[in-house]
Order: C-alpha cells, then sequence, then structure tokens
C-alpha cells in the first residue's frame, strides 16, 4: 500500500510479466465454438515503480495464439516503459495507432489486458476497490450460470441443469442451441424446463451456427418458448441481418461477446442489431473500453450484461447504468487465490483493493504451459 501523498494514484509503468497457463475444464465445453476440454489463459503481472502490481488474465480460447497475443502485450507496454502513465492515456495513444495493424483481433485483445493490468495497479495505488475508483460500490450483481448445457446429449441435460441451479441457488442458466432439428432444441428446453421449474430464466446461445435464413426458421419455431433471450444466432457482425432478426423474433436477441471496441459497439446499437448486449472485456478494450460501451448501451436503454471474466466484470456492471446480468464462468476459478462465491443467485463485488484478481501461485505452477 502507498502512503505518500506525493505518489498516491500515480503510476509509473516499469515492467510486464505474462504467464500461459491450461487449466482443465470442470466441464467439456462442447459447442459450435468448439470443443475444448483444457482453457488457456494469459496471466498478466504489471509492475509499477511506487510498488503496486496490476493484475488480470485473459482467456485467448487457442491456446496456440496465446504466445503472440503475449508477444503483442509486451510490444504495446514496450511503447509505454517508465512513463507515468493513466490508463485513458495509454489507451487513447495505443488505440490512436492501433490503425495501422487493425483494431480488431490480437491488436486489441493486447491492449485490453494492459488496460485491465493499469486499472487494476489504479485502485490498487489509492487504495480503493476498482467499483469505487469508478464512484461506485461494492455490492450485489445478479447471476446466471454459464458453465454447462452444452450440445451433449439431451438424456444428461436434466441433471446438469439442477446441479447448476445448485451451484450457487441461480435463477438464471445458459443453455446451448442450435442442433439438427427446431424439434430437438424444443426437447432440450423441455428437459431443462422440467428439471429447473418456472422461476429459473433460460437465456439461449446459438454460437453463430445459423445463415439468416435457418437463424429465422430456427427462432421463429422456438418463440413461444419463453426463453429469456436468444444469442448470436448468425455471425457476430451481421449487424444488417441483425436488424431484421430483432424486429421479427419476440424473444429478446442478445449478442456483443465478439464486438471489439467502442465505435463498433456504436454501429450495432445504430443498426438496431439487438434488444440486449454482453461485451467481452477482453474484445471491447478493457475496463476503459466497457466504460464506453456501457455509456452508449445506457444512453440507448439497452440492458448491458457481461461475457466472462467474472470477477472483473462484476465490477464494472455496478458502475453501469444499463447492468442486466453477469455471467457467472468458472474457467479461470483453478489459477485465483480467493473464491468468488454466488449465493441465492448473487454474485457480490468484495471491498478489497484493486479488482479483486489475485494468483493461486502453487495452481499456476501446476498448470503453466
Ligand atoms: C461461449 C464462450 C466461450 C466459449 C464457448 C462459448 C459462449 C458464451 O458464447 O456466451 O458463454
Ligand atoms: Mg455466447
Amino acid at each position: 500500500m502507498n502512503t505518500s501523498r506525493v505518489e498516491v494514484g500515480q503510476i509509473t509503468l516499469k515492467k510486464i510479466k505474462c504467464r500461459v497457463v491450461s487449466t482443465p475444464l470442470p466441464r467439456v465445453i462442447v459447442g459450435k465454438v468448439g470443443r475444448f476440454t483444457h482453457w488457456p489463459l494469459i496471466l498478466i503481472d504489471l509492475e509499477t515503480t511506487e510498488g503496486v502490481v496490476g493484475q488480470c488474465y485473459l482467456e485467448p480460447y487457442v491456446e496456440k495464439l496465446a504466445k503472440p497475443i503475449v508477444g503483442a502485450i509486451e510490444a504495446i507496454f514496450s511503447m509505454y516503459e517508465g512513463r507515468k502513465i493513466g490508463p485513458f492515456d495509454l489507451y487513447e495513444g495505443a488505440m490512436k495507432t492501433l490503425h495501422l495493424n487493425g483494431r480488431e483481433g490480437i491488436t486489441v485483445i493486447a491492449l485490453s489486458g494492459v488496460d485491465m493490468a493499469i486499472w487494476d495497479a489504479l485502485a490498487k495505488s489509492v487504495d480503493l476497490p476498482l467499483v469505487s475508483l469508478l464512484g461506485g460500490t461494492p455490492g450485489p450483481i445478479r447471476a446466471y450460470n454459464t458453465n454447462g448445457l452444452w450440445l451433449n446429449p439431451l438424456d444428461q441435460l436434466g441433471e446438469e441443469a439442477k446441479s447448476l441451479v445448485d451451484a450457487g441457488g441461480f435463477k438464471a442458466l445458459k443453455l446451448r442451441l442450435g442442433r439438427e432439428t427446431a424439434e430437438l432444441d424444443k426437447k432440450a428446453i423441455g428437459i431443462v424446463r422440467e428439471a429447473v421449474g418456472d422461476d429459473v430464466a433460460i437465456m439461449t446461445d446459438f454460437n453463430q451456427g445459423f445463415t439468416l435464413a435457418e437463424g429465422l426458421q430456427r427462432m421463429h419455431a422456438l418463440d413461444e418458448e419463453g426463453l429469456y433471450w436468444f444469442e448470436e444466432p448468425i455471425a457476430y457482425d451481421d449487424f444488417y441481418n441483425y436488424s431484421q432478426i430483432t424486429s421479427e423474433i419476440k424473444t429478446p436477441i442478445q449478442i456483443g461477446e465478439n464486438i471489439y471496441g467502442s465505435r463498433t459497439f456504436l454501429k450495432a446499437v445504430s443498426a438496431r442489431a439487438a434488444d440486449m448486449y454482453m461485451p467481452d472485456l477482453m474484445r471491447i478494450g478493457g475496463v476503459t473500453g466497457w466504460m464506453r460501451a456501457a455509456a452508449i448501451a445506457g444512453a440507448a436503454g439497452l440492458p448491458l450484461s457481461s461475457h466472462l471474466y467474472p470477477r472483473l466484470s462484476a465490477q464494472l456492471l455496478r458502475v453501469s447504468e444499463s447492468a442486466d446480468w453477469l455471467e457467472w464462468s468458472d474457467w479461470a476459478e483453478a489459477i485465483l487465490a480467493e473464491p468468488f462465491a454466488v449465493e441465492n443467485g448473487i454474485a457480490t463485488v468484495p471491498n478489497i483493493p484493486g479488482n479483486s484478481i489475485s494468483w493461486n501461485e502453487k495452481a499456476i505452477k501446476k498448470y503453466q504451459i
């Protein structure tokens, strides 16, 4: 902790350390996005001259891409090494030059990682939870359980749904859809509904599995099932066709996990592409990018949920005008020091300095690659 007045709230970038781990998933992911038994994570430690260390992680999905992303993180950091700088300044500066290499993909993912780490360091330097530094307070946020209900055999879904509810008194779950036929999707929904009862909300995700025509047909067939949202039925950036889907289908349309940066976010909102949005911290631009997107969603009256990164997203949802649901995933839990429990479907942002991410070094040693 800092005690010198002069140094409070000052961050000088000293060094960045990135480690890659691959943790076994508690439940294997089987979806349109692929099959994953392990989950790669890039762990970032950003050292400051003042002594505080900013920490965060990225979830790059593809293990083999972790190394190039680390390279991009180190490259961006090296441009600001030794500078006394706030997160906005670095974000602004980096974004202004990123058009040279692309404002989507690895460059933005790397910048998002650096941004999240600096915000953590800044919050620690003033001894505040990140949520408090941003003008909010630690406290509750409602969460849904996303950890299962993949495209697995139907006879496994009922038991799994029950255990996902029991894992934290959850009042909402996410079910993956897009099976071979509408009948099979209907059966999956029926099995989950039967298992959890009418009081549990069922979010659903197609993971971009359809063309426009297929998607419309499927969602019309499922539009009376009382689902909470339909997520990503078609390609994530096809805002033109999303706007048709959103105006035709009664069940709310949810997108956002693949949107890079606040300007593309604004494009989706301007196109009326969806009814609700769920930014992902490593794509939207870290804490800085989230705050910009959240302002757009809030002003437009569009509910804002999160994608992955539950600890950090919870802090940000508490300062987002149109905050809706936290996506609770346990895929990074193995390497984190403190448990982040959900009780009665509610996650709680703790009253500790920073973004509430700290490492379990023993586990990191075990899973480091
Ligand atoms: C998802 C995210 C990460 C891996 C697989 C599937 C999914 C979600 O789109 O929304 O959680
Ligand atoms: Mg999704």
